[in-house]
Formats: C-alpha cells, structure tokens, sequence
C-alpha cells in the first residue's frame, strides 16, 4: 500500500469517525429532549373547565387518590369530577382511574390525562368507601381507597 492510499484511508476513517459522533450526539439529544417531555407532562396537570355547581375535584394516579377524604350534604346535589394524571403507557389499566361508590351507585372512569365526572345527589347520611377498581390491584389497595362522608345538611 502506497502512503498516498494510507493516508486516503485515514482521511476516511477520521470522516467517518466524525460522523459516527455527530450522530451519537444528535440522538443524545433527541433522547434527552424527549425524557425532558415525559418528566414536564408527568408532572403537570391538565387544565381543567370551570364547571357550575358543587364540584369536587378528585385526581389520581398510579399513588392513589389525591383525596382520601370528601365531605357532602345529604339532599344536596353533588358533581366529583375524577382526573387521571397517569399516561396511556401505563400498562396497569392503560391510565385510567375510577371513582366508585358502591352505595350510590356512581361510578366514574377517567381516561389517561383526561377527566369525567358523575353528579349525584346523596340521600342518606352515613360513610361510604370510594374506589378505584381499575388499577393496581383495585378494591383491595388502601392508596385507591378514600371516604365519602354524607352529613345531615
Ligand atoms: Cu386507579
């Protein structure tokens, strides 16, 4: 091999060497750019309507309820509307949460990062268990249980 074609190959290999760099760099930042996403929407709520009337506002994710504990008048009309923060990726239920009481026979199913909402209106003062029969092993998980307590107005 000539020196002229040595020095050929070793243009080369520095090209491609370059080029091999230029590119773990650009999926690095792609790779980053995207976990940066995932961390801001995990972390943020969707914004929610204004909704009329007696609203309780209940989110959940893959931790539970982020109220274990709601209070309501008996007689009076009441709307929970229930938000999922937890993505379609989870595979544990796709991201959905419920909302269930039994007794009263609600039963709300918010989508991935989305919102639904039942309003009802309670008719007998007592303690009722509300659930999320959907993920994480359902019922039977203390963190996706909470109670509705239902005061004389
Ligand atoms: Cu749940």
């Amino acid at each position: 091999m000539s020196n002229k074609d040595r020095q050929a190959r070793k243009v080369t290999r520095e090209r491609a060497n370059k080029i091999r760099a230029i590119a773990f760099a650009v999926i690095g930042l792609g790779v980053l750019g995207l976990a940066g996403y995932f961390l801001v929407t995990a972390f943020t709520r969707p914004a929610l309507e204004p909704m009329a009337g007696n609203v309780i506002d209940v989110a959940a994710d893959m931790g539970g309820f982020d109220m274990k504990l709601i209070r309501v008048k008996v007689g009076q009309p009441v709307t929970v509307r229930l938000t999922s923060l937890d993505n379609s990726h989870h595979t544990d239920g796709g991201g959905k949460h419920q909302w269930a009481v039994d007794e009263l026979e609600v039963s709300i199913v918010a989508p991935p990062e989305g919102s639904n909402y039942a309003t009802f209106t309670p008719t007998k003062a007592g303690t009722y268990i509300y659930y999320c029969d959907i993920c994480c092993g359902g019922r039977a998980n203390p963190t996706m249980q909470g109670a509705l307590i239902v005061e004389e107005g």
